[in-house]
């Protein structure tokens, strides 16, 4: 079901009048009451009455995550702080959260963006929908829960741990719908098995999954394990959170709700725009955001821009899967490694599981890949021959794919950590 067909189906042109009529407000409005903007933009000699035409967005000077840390808690408000009615934080890797903050206003445009992403997802009136984000200042939860309702669905609010109640209440309740983090669904789908449940005694229709990185392989495997079609999602908090842009039921991409959120992919070395289908980083704009806009905010995210029609009926540009970020690219012996290739390779070997581990080292100034994955039958590990062939193979295939030599080690079934939320699964030792 497409939720606001008006503007998801809009034409392309009218989309682009939209567009830069909000882009120029945002601008003016910014460059008025952030007096960060405003010295950014008097810095660089950009006035926002410079801005003409969408393709004048390039004019502007990007925003990126260490602004949101120096403008801590509050600096980077356009509204009082009593116009605001809701705040939440992310936890970055170091230092203060970032915070975001949202009027009344940026609530509605954020549960109007997660009705629409869920309605893409095949949420309706009737599902019920388990959220298994954990529910506090991550964005995931309470918005994805604030979207899934305004569709008229029940919310089980299961928040994220104690994995066997959710799969007892996935079951009794008969939930027909899972919010997740995509590793957390493939846990969620192991502790089925390990309690010894039959997936035909469960109701799961539909499984939404994100925040953060997932591959085709991977969404394969949870379709497989817990018998549901899955979508993928996308967004950050410092433009909404959740909502930002999801997969359809055609799997063409992710739909990015272009009327609030204008997207752009740049070239990852000169920033400058690229084609479509080309790998490059997502640069956002907030075209409605009133406490706390972003103009031009670098994700890091890296995907491709697609305006080719969709099936689905709506006209909105997609995104493809973001399968890495620019800073969580790692280079092992010079050669530029992405956690998610490692992912696909794995995820498509019948013998081993759906988690691994990745482990970087150096020794006499040499870089080590020590790649650790579970076998997905135990017996194996009795068997010194098979193991042999095995650990040979994922080698083998790793190389075809990386061209460089792992260590690979077979571990057993459900050994390795598992994530409740975002799963952290690359520890670079390396001292440099
Ligand atoms: O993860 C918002 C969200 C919640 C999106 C629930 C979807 C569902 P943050 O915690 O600020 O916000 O993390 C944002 O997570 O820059 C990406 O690197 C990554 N990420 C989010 N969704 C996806 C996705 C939420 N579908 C950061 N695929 C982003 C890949 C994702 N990465």
């Amino acid at each position: 079901m497409i939720y606001n067909v008006k503007i998801e189906t809009m034409s392309t042109i009218s989309m682009r009048r939209l567009q830069l009529k909000r882009l120029k407000h945002i601008v003016n409005y910014a460059y008025s009451n952030i007096p960060f903007y405003k010295n950014k933009y008097d810095q660089a000699g950009f006035k926002p009455s410079d801005l003409r035409s969408l393709d004048d967005i390039r004019r502007i000077p990007f925003v990126v995550k260490s602004d949101l840390r120096d403008n801590y808690p509050y600096g980077l408000l356009a509204v009082p702080k009593e116009s605001l009615v809701r705040i939440h934080a992310s936890s970055g890797t170091s230092g203060k959260p970032t915070v975001v903050c949202y009027t009344e206003n940026d609530m509605k445009v954020w549960i109007e963006c997660c009705a629409r992403v869920s309605a893409a997802g095949g949420v309706t009136k009737d599902d019920l929908v388990q959220i298994s984000f954990g529910y506090g200042m991550f964005t995931g939860a309470l918005g994805m829960h604030q979207g899934c309702r305004k569709l008229g669905a029940a919310i089980i609010p299961a928040s994220s741990g104690n994995t066997e109640r959710q799969v007892m209440f996935l079951k009794d309740l008969q939930a027909t719908v899972l919010v997740a983090t995509p590793s957390y669904a493939l846990y969620i789908s192991e502790m089925i098995d390990k309690l010894g449940y039959n997936i035909d005694d469960f109701n799961l229709k539909w499984g939404l999954f994100g925040s953060e990185a997932s591959t085709d392989a991977m969404h394969n495997e949870i379709r497989k394990r817990l018998k549901v079609e899955t979508t993928d999602n996308y967004g950050l908090s410092e433009i909404i959170g959740p909502g930002v842009s999801g997969e359809c039921l055609s799997h063409t991409g992710l739909h990015i709700n272009e009327d609030h959120f204008y997207p752009e992919v740049l070239d990852r070395e000169s920033l400058e725009p690229i084609k479509d289908g080309e790998l490059g980083e997502l640069v956002l704009t907030t075209l409605t955001k009133e406490g706390m806009p972003m103009i031009r905010y670098r994700t890091k995210d890296l995907t491709s821009l697609d305006h080719s029609p969709c099936p689905c009926g709506r006209n909105t540009v997609r995104m493809s899967r973001v399968t890495g970020r620019t800073d969580d690219m790692l280079i092992i012996r010079g050669v530029n490694v992405f956690p998610s290739q490692i992912e696909t390779v794995l995820m498509n070997m019948k013998e081993i599981g759906g988690q691994y581990e990745m482990i970087i080292t150096r020794e006499n100034y040499l870089d080590k890949l020590e790649v650790r994955v579970e076998v997905a039958d135990g017996a194996l590990l009795s068997d010194f021959q098979s193991l042999e062939k095995l650990r040979a193979l994922v080698k083998h295939n790793i190389k075809v794919i990386l061209q460089i030599d792992a260590e690979i080690k077979l571990v057993e079934p459900l050994s390795l950590k598992r994530f409740e939320g975002k799963a952290r699964r690359v520890t670079d030792l390396r001292q440099i």
